[in-house]
């Protein structure tokens, strides 16, 4: 036998060749061979010791392949990865690179956002040398009890796969593995290989096959047959039942397969924060967003359900109200995880939501539910339609008062003739999320990417830029309060220098606006969230000039006061030829009453303020609707 074709490569040269040679098919045939493109669209990367010797240098040459990328902030190239992941359904990515010590641990919390959230992306942080001769290096962490420990033993709590690579060899193994949990749909999730520095440089005979291209498939598995008839007995004793449509169904492709189910047996869609998208808004029978942030419609059905069809969603407390939601329901869950599929008792069905749908499709026959629910259905869904045509619809004269985030939605939304075509609003955290969730029409699945598993502010404008990387051709509108906007605005510059234009629409309304009525809310003094109700020094917190700010990491910018300047404004933006950012001054105090539900936050059982007291008996009250 002859020894097999070798090929000597530093574990860091070999790490980037392995994954330039990876490949993922597309429906695209025009798209390379065989529609065949790479499954890993490029590099996040900012050198430091610990990455710019091995990686730095294996990625320069490599470069034509899988291209590298600069940022300003380890944390906000992950955003950007992320979002270029989730845009992508999960079927292509990216990976990051940072040097050890703060470059690394800047990546945890991006690393804990993917976890929630399900989403693939590889994390390379450099670590410490394995020799461990120069102990201690600049930024090592020393433990002085064991000695194998460095800052990048933190992500292995928030990671789906660890792996410190020890030994060039080692990759043989690792890699696999580590592309085996990023494209699977139930294991789904960040992966970190922590690349010592003295490792990322030896040199090792690497079995030349190792390198082949290898085009990457992402299994998608049906149910198992007793699941599927229990499934089937539990919906066709049922009358009154409802979807949730959760992320599972976007990143299962699922869409056409939930709409058909949906219209042969009858059965209204209520959509998660993750699953928006996942039906046109326009489709009779979409109820709208579910649960804490959710529509009158869905929350009105959600009580009045028997059976919930739960397809790929994670169940968490916005969307079943802290468990408040629903009344009477029995849950039928269609999951790919097997820990999803059993929360809430759920009569399980491990399957893709795509064959999960079909399958029970093809069993019910032509079983629908009653008549008077479809009918209840379509009109409680056409009235919210009205709703939020009334909501966010033009005002005749531009009122003194403060706009509000509804308004702000509206303009954005009539300043493009497609915008439920073309544009993909981006957001994360603050009053946005639920008023996006309530108001935001889309027809496209994916034209709705709110980050809310993790809801990190932070995460807008660096994701904004992942998703205009993943998709070039659409509009990308973030829309960010002031909040999360001076946590982490510096990938402007960066969406400049790469031309990928992103629309941002800057919501000032000086402060933590939803922190300020949640405080409230639970009884709260306002204390600490709007810039008015803080510690100030001399100077007074200062009048930021969002604009000003935005200019000077080369975007085009403009402050606005009213609905009708924020249009023309708009209209600016759309045609402007880079980044352009328009900031609104908007009220604090209003959001959408319309639809929502009881969420639970704690509150004190003690307290000198008597709204505090209150606030505590309300909700000793309100957790007694709540399901154990
Ligand atoms: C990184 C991070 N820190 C803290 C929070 C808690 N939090 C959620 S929303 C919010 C305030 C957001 O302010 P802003 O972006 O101005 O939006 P607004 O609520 O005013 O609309 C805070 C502090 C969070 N979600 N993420
Ligand atoms: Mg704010």
């Amino acid at each position: 036998m002859s020894a097999a074709k070798t090929i000597r490569l530093t574990m860091a040269q070999a790490l980037v060749r392995y994954l330039a040679a990876l490949r993922v098919d597309t429906a695209d045939a025009s798209a390379g061979d065989n529609g065949a493109v790479p499954l890993f669209g490029g590099v996040f990367s900012i050198f430091g010791h610990g990455n710019v010797a091995g990686l730095g240098e294996a990625l320069f040459q490599y470069r034509e392949q899988l291209p590298t990328y600069r940022a300003h902030n380890e944390q906000a190239m992950a955003h950007a990865a992320i979002a270029y992941a989730k845009s992508h359904m999960r079927r292509r990515m990216m990976a990051v690179t940072s040097s050890i010590g703060p470059g690394a641990t800047n990546l945890l919390t991006a690393a804990a956002l993917a976890h929630v959230n399900r989403l693939p992306v590889l994390l390379l942080p450099g670590d410490i040398f394995v020799s461990r001769r120069p102990d201690p290096v600049l930024q090592q962490v020393e433990n002085f009890q064991d000695g194998g420990v460095s800052a990048n033993d933190a992500f292995k709590p928030l990671s789906r796969y660890f792996d410190r690579i020890y030994y060039p060899e080692q990759l043989l193994t690792a890699l696999p593995r580590a592309i085996q949990v990023l494209t699977d749909a139930a294991q789904c999730g960040p992966v970190t290989l922590a690349l010592p520095q003295d490792v990322q440089t030896m040199a090792y005979d690497y079995p030349v096959d190792f390198f082949a291209p290898k085009t990457v498939k992402f299994r998608a598995q049906g149910p198992a047959v007793d699941e599927l008839q229990a499934a089937l007995a539990l919906l066709k004793n049922s009358r009154q039942p409802l979807i949730i449509a959760g992320g599972g169904v976007l990143y299962g492709e699922a869409s056409d397969a939930l709409r058909c189910f949906a219209e042969k047996h009858a059965v209204p869609v209520a959509e998660t924060q993750a699953g928006k998208s996942a039906l046109a808004w326009r489709h009779p029978l979409q109820l709208g967003a579910l649960g804490v942030t959710g529509s009158p419609a869905a929350n009105a059905l959600a009580q009045k359900a028997d059976v919930v069809i739960a397809v790929g969603t994670r169940l968490q407390d916005f969307t079943t109200g802290s468990h408040s939601l629903f009344g009477q329901a029995q849950l039928l869950s269609i999951n790919v995880n097997p820990v999803d599929v059993l929360k809430w008792q759920a009569t399980p069905m491990l399957s893709d939501a795509r064959l999960g749908l079909a399958a029970l499709s093809q069993g019910l026959q032509d079983w629908r539910a009653s008549a008077a629910w479809h009918a209840l259905a379509l009109e409680q869904a056409n009235s919210w339609r009205a709703s939020v045509d009334e909501i966010t619809g033009k005002r005749e004269i531009d009122a003194p008062a403060l706009p509000y985030d509804g308004e702000v939605i509206g303009a954005v939304q009539r300043s493009s003739i497609d915008s439920t075509v073309h544009d993909i609003v981006v957001c994360a955290a603050g009053t946005l999320p639920a008023e996006l969730h309530k108001l935001w029409r889309t027809s496209t699945p994916g034209g709705y990417h709110v980050e809310y598993g993790y809801s990190c502010m932070g995460y807008e404008i660096a994701g904004g830029l992942g998703v205009k990387m993943a998709q070039p051709d659409r509009d990308v509108i973030v829309m960010v309060g002031d909040g999360s906007y001076l946590m982490m605005n510096s990938e402007i510059a960066t969406s400049v220098m790469l031309d990928k234009k992103l629309i941002i629409v800057v919501l000032d309304n000086r402060g933590y606006g939803c922190i300020n009525r949640l405080q409230q809310a639970c009884g709260g003094a306002p204390f600490n969230n709007m810039l008015e109700d803080c510690l100030q020094g001399r100077h007074g917190a200062p009048a930021i000039d969002f604009a000003a700010h935005a200019k000077s990491l080369g975007a085009l910018a403009e402050n606005v006061k009213t609905i009708a300047q924020l249009e023309a404004a708009l209209q600016r933006a759309r045609a402007a030829d880079r980044t352009y950012l328009v900031c609104i001054d908007t009220d604090p105090a209003r959001s959408t009453e319309e639809g929502g539900c009881w969420w639970e936050v704690a509150v004190p059982e003690v307290s000198q303020r008597q709204q505090v007291q209150t606030a505590r008996a309300e909700y000793e009250q309100a957790r007694r609707s709540q399901k154990v």
